[in-house]
């Protein structure tokens, strides 16, 4: 527990505050600020937090010195954004040790004991990019183009992030399921800049792109920079040439408003905004309850196209928002 200060005065002491140590990725794109900011606008002093933020700057071992740090601190919570997967057994087994509960949030760790953290709340990423096949799918046999005739490559987010892992098989399951012509799949690390120079990459080694898979939005802008260059269209009109871009995210107007000028004709929605959740899980805790261990977020689809209302995933039916207005 943390007060105010030394020097304790009886109102202060009611003021003790649930100190929450909490080591974000990085701040590589527009979903990682805005889920910075839910965080940190959720855990405020007034709402009776102390929340002790560190940028983890994509580097995993900067995140595991701010876990130690937290753990000399003896913070009351450790909440953890894993910027990869694996690598994190020895220091969430130092902070169980040490008595702290390990919220992990967005991405998963790939731990070999599930005890090493308290519970997960994030998004179902392969299911995002399953149900974004599914929409490929019924998109194009709306629109009688044959599976062959799509030509796909995907630019992954950060290798090894779940977000890229699960994205990039819901991709690969579709290209199994249908038969697609599935080009390339190279790294963007969810970066604009990033993305536009692997797009570069992929139109001076392939001529017959017309569909590319991003793994997150900036990646998406990156990528419609490029092909412009190139001289090429974006949009959904591929008997015309167009190449149509697909993505994942949805956090900014940028992205939505792209996707009501069909530069982007679908996105999959991944929800940043976790500090809400992240506290509900606490409050939980505080009460000495147990909570799940893994929390998902329900996620829809936004489209320019009007043709596919709806994606089936598992016998779940999931709608599709057709962005065909200026968003309120
Ligand atoms: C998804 C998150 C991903 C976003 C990217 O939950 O981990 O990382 O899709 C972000 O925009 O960089």
């Amino acid at each position: 527990r943390s007060t105010a200060d030394d020097t304790v005065t009886s109102e202060e002491i009611q003021m003790d505050r649930i100190v929450v140590g909490f080591s974000q990725l990085g701040a590589e794109s527009d979903w990682r600020s805005a889920n910075t900011e839910s965080m940190k606008s959720t855990f405020t002093k007034e709402a009776g937090y102390d929340l002790i933020f560190e940028d983890g700057q994509q580097k995993q071992a900067n995140q595991i010195r701010a876990i130690r740090t937290f753990i000399q601190q003896e913070v009351d919570y450790i909440v953890l954004a894993p910027v990869t997967e694996t690598g994190w057994d020895t220091v969430l087994r130092e902070a169980k040790d040490a008595g702290i509960p390990v919220i992990i949030v967005d991405r998963k760790v790939d731990v070999e004991d599930d005890s090493l953290f308290t519970c997960f709340v994030g998004s179902d990423f392969e299911l995002e990019g399953l149900k974004m096949s599914e929409w490929l799918n019924s998109f194009s046999v709306n629109k009688g183009i044959a599976p062959q005739d799509i030509h796909i490559v995907n630019i992954q987010g950060n290798i090894g992030a779940s977000a890229q892992i699960g994205r990039t098989r819901g991709l690969e399951q579709g290209v199994a399921k249908y038969g697609w012509d599935l080009l390339d799949q190279v790294s963007g690390e969810f970066t604009q800049a990033k993305g536009k120079e692997v797009m570069e990459a992929f139109l001076k080694k392939y001529d017959n792109i017309n569909v590319v898979y991003c793994e997150n939005d900036n990646e998406a802008f990156g990528a419609m920079e490029a092909i412009r260059a190139a001289g090429r269209t974006v949009g959904s009109d591929l008997a015309a040439g167009d190449i149509m871009i697909l993505s994942f995210d949805g956090v900014s107007t940028e992205s939505m408003d792209c996707v009501l000028k069909d530069e982007i004709t679908c996105i999959g929605e991944c929800n940043p905004l976790h500090g809400p959740r992240v506290e509900a899980l606490i409050r939980i805790l505080e009460e000495g309850r147990t909570p799940e261990k893994f929390s998902y977020v329900e996620e829809g689809l936004y489209a320019h196209d009007d043709t596919v209302v709806s994606v089936t995933v598992d016998d779940k039916i999931y709608r599709v928002q057709q962005v065909d207005r200026e968003l309120c």
